[in-house]
């Protein structure tokens, strides 16, 4: 259903210029989010695409993209592969260093 706009409008066109959509690669995640293509996703940008879904009110999604985007308020697609990495492999108690 997501992918609706981009069958419909893009098509064949963009299925040769762009090697599309790895579904699940951090990377494309991130740039389905990233509405502005700017690298870097704002508060604005994931509480958007996270309410879109209906799966999160805009509350839950505000306090998830805190934990995420840490002190800049911004998140980077380091910190969003970090994330993905770390929910993957929830046992991993071995990445809670003490550098902070
Ligand atoms: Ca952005």
């Amino acid at each position: 259903m997501k992918l609706k706009l981009v069958t419909g409008a893009v098509g064949l066109v963009a299925a040769g210029a762009f090697a599309v959509a790895h579904a699940g690669s951090p990377a494309d995640y991130f740039n389905k989010i990233d509405a502005d293509s700017s690298g870097v996703i704002t508060q604005a940008e994931y509480v958007a695409y996270k309410t879109s879904g209906g799966k999160y009110s805009a509350e839950k999604a505000t306090e998830k993209f805190a934990k995420l985007a840490g002190d800049d308020g911004e998140l980077t697609l380091a910190e969003l592969e970090g994330a993905m990495k770390e929910a993957k492999s929830k046992d991993g108690k071995k990445k809670h260093d003490r550098a902070t």
